[in-house]
């Protein structure tokens, strides 16, 4: 890999990934709606809006590999999360395929499946399940990097990130928490790994009270060193400052579940 591209590089996980990959491919571009804060002299930064094809071709042509992370990152109303998301995604893909970058790692995340509970375990074989509109649109985002890998051949990893972050910031997340330095690992197996055609992995550090197996990503040869349970304490006293949610708290999804739902209203 001489040449990647970074889509969504102002936000969170961006910035983080920027920091952490530098250095690693020679060059690397990165791209966003707006211009990143902490933009570098040493960084190729290129504007783009992902629901203007034409723009988002101006972004991929003459890189290898994609980690794309742009989009919207939370619930948001059905015309957000369709242009960014949906329209957003279908773009990046297609201009990959039509520029001939042979790799994308497309950041999917956990409310994909958030609707499974808590006592259930999970591999990355089972149905998707979404939360939200959002999460409708990160397993559109999988079925599109499915079809491109099937059909046109590209190099696909789908990560469903649970949360990056320095730590697990409360219950729910000491089981989704990933550390960014992790994150960078199975990014980096996505970009190089001769074998992935198409593969799905959880975006999660080593964490002992995980609801999801793994074992896809270690078969790969994914090894997490962050661990939740070194940050429990932290994590549960954050916990209590939070108001009790009789739905949220059943489901992997937490929060993302319980907004909107109203699963016994008289019709
Ligand atoms: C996500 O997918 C979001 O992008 C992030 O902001 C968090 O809400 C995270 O999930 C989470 O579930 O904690």
């Amino acid at each position: 890999m001489q040449t990647i591209l970074i889509t969504g590089a102002a936000g969170d996980v961006g910035t983080r990934l920027r920091r952490l990959l530098k250095g690693v491919y020679p060059r690397i571009r990165i791209s966003d709606i707006r211009k990143p804060a902490d933009l570098r002299a040493d960084e190729e930064f290129i504007a783009a809006d992902l629901a203007d094809y034409g723009q988002v071709e101006k972004i991929t042509a003459g890189t290898e590999g994609i980690v794309h992370l742009g989009g919207y990152s939370v619930e948001g109303p059905w015309d957000t999360i369709h242009k960014s998301n949906i329209v957003g995604c279908y773009n990046l893909f297609e201009a990959a395929y039509r520029t001939g970058v042979k790799r994308v790692v497309f950041a999917s995340s956990n409310h994909a499946v958030g609707f499974y509970p808590r006592d259930k375990k999970i591999g990355v074989d089972v149905t998707v399940r979404p939360d939200s509109r959002y999460g409708v649109s990160k397993a559109f985002g999988e079925a599109i990097g499915a079809l491109y890998a099937d059909k046109h051949g590209m190099r696909v990893t789908c990560i469903r990130i649970g949360n990056v972050n320095d730590r697990p910031l409360d219950k729910r997340r000491l089981s989704i928490w990933i550390k960014p330095e992790d994150l960078v690992k199975l990014v980096r197996i996505g970009l190089e790994h001769p074998d992935i055609r198409f593969e799905v992995f959880y975006g999660a550090s080593h964490n002992e009270a995980a609801w999801w197996d793994n074992s896809n990503a270690a078969r790969f040869g994914y090894r997490p060193d962050g661990r939740s349970e070194e940050f429990r304490a932290l994590a549960m006293a954050e916990q209590t400052k939070l108001s009790a949610d009789a739905i949220g708290d059943r489901f992997q999804g937490g929060p993302f579940c319980s907004d909107e739902y109203d699963v016994d209203r008289k019709i």
